[in-house]
């Protein structure tokens, strides 16, 4: 009897820690998504509360070291409501209004620690490669699973069509926008130049090539979901396709 008791206290007390505050949504490369309360572009992780009632995450952490867990403390007093959202920006801007950390979110990947005021490890998430202005997010909101998805900030997270690039690494001087709808990138040279482009999968297997002459557009429709290498000129993209 005492065991079984010993037994349940312990799987309560790990319940209660499963069931808080937890990580719910990151978004890496913020371009136009979402302004902190000062008007900037910054990346955030969104933290969710999926309890019926208000949590103090007053000293609770957050970090991007696992060797290092208390690098970002939330201020003392910080509510979140019950099935309740907090965006943390994480922009090393400490004196802005709003929840601020410290550090950098590196969007070809790294792992995000949250840990609470009795220093336990509540929540951590390893990043995969991250893309413009899509984010990384437990599907379904709250839940076990993690997957790309068009940013929610301080709501649900949802399931979503993504098409989504990277930076480019260096290159002719152009813009490449998305348009998702299509499933194609429109591509603009800026002085006007023709580029050869192609798209390839990780073992450098070309799926898509053709020419851009001043303007045009790359259309991925007859792609399968995944994520590619797309090379126009000298300028290198990362892209993913998810539906
Ligand atoms: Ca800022
Ligand atoms: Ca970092
Ligand atoms: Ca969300």
């Amino acid at each position: 009897m005492k065991l079984l008791f010993a037994f349940l206290i312990q799987f309560i007390a790990f319940a209660a820690i499963g069931q808080t505050v937890m990580i719910n949504e990151i978004l890496s490369s913020n371009d136009k998504v979402i302004r902190d309360p000062i008007g900037d572009f910054d990346d955030y992780v969104e933290l969710y509360n999926p309890t019926n009632a208000a949590v103090n995450i007053g000293k609770y952490f957050i970090t991007d070291d696992k060797d290092s867990l208390f690098k970002c403390m939330i201020p003392t007093g910080t509510m979140i409501s019950a099935n309740g959202y907090l965006l943390v920006w994480i922009d090393g801007e400490m004196d802005q209004e709003g929840i601020h950390c410290n550090f950098k979110l590196n969007s070809k990947g790294e792992r995000i620690i949250l840990s609470n005021a009795s220093m336990d490890k509540l929540d951590e998430i390893n990043l995969k490669r991250q893309y413009d202005d899509i984010a990384f997010g437990r599907i379904p909101n709250g839940g076990s699973e993690w997957n790309y998805m068009n940013p929610t900030p301080n709501k649900a997270n949802v399931k979503s069509k993504v098409l989504g690039k990277d930076r480019s690494k260096k290159g002719e001087k152009m813009s490449l926008a998305i348009d998702p709808s299509k499933d194609k990138f429109n591509v603009s040279i800026d002085d006007g130049g023709k580029l050869a482009y192609r798209v390839m999968d990780k073992e450098d297997k070309i799926f898509l090539k053709g020419n851009i002459d001043g303007k045009g557009e790359i259309n991925i429709t007859s792609l399968p979901n995944g994520k590619y290498n797309l090379v126009i000129g000298k300028n290198e993209y990362r892209i993913i396709k998810m539906h």
